[in-house]
């Protein structure tokens, strides 16, 4: 595993949240994308060697509605780069994590992305992101 490649921090309302992270960082965010298929609209701002990105839902069923519903706003999920998903996904689910992807999936900003339960990693939603060629 490589470098925090992204943190997400899930939000009730993008628009409001860009002008608060717009002042924090004195700065845009790069780009906004949609991913259906998580039903969550992304927004993206570079900081340095990784990145933060905002999540907003865009469907009743999306994990980012249910996280905010029961837990509030805030940060929701770590990011790692990573060199070789389908391998790392394997040598995790040996080492006895819970996979929530067995197969990775299309993510945002051209990746293959899997999360692991946050239930067996401390509590925390991790994500494996690897660039896609
Ligand atoms: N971080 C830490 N803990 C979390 C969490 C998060 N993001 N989301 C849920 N939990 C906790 C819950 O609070 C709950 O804890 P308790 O049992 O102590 O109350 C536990 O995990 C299980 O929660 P749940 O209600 O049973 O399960 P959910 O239906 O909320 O699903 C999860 C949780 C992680 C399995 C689901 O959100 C998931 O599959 N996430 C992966 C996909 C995703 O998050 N997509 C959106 C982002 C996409 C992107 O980055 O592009």
């Amino acid at each position: 595993m490589n470098k925090i490649e992204h943190i997400g921090v899930a939000v009730a309302d993008l628009d409001q949240a860009k002008k608060v992270f717009d002042l924090l960082f004195a700065r845009e965010g790069y780009k906004s994308e949609t991913v259906d298929s998580e039903g969550v609209t992304t927004h993206f701002y570079q900081m340095g060697d990784s990145k933060i990105e905002l999540l907003e839902a865009t469907k009743p069923d999306s994990a980012i509605r249910k996280f905010i519903e029961k837990r509030g706003e805030g940060m929701h999920h770590i990011a790692f780069d990573v060199d070789d998903i389908h391998g790392e996904i394997q040598r995790l689910r040996e080492a006895g994590f819970t996979l929530l992807n067995e197969t990775p999936k299309e993510g945002a900003d051209n990746k293959l992305i899997a999360f692991l339960h946050p239930k067996s990693t401390g509590g925390i939603l991790v994500e494996l992101c690897q660039e896609k060629k």
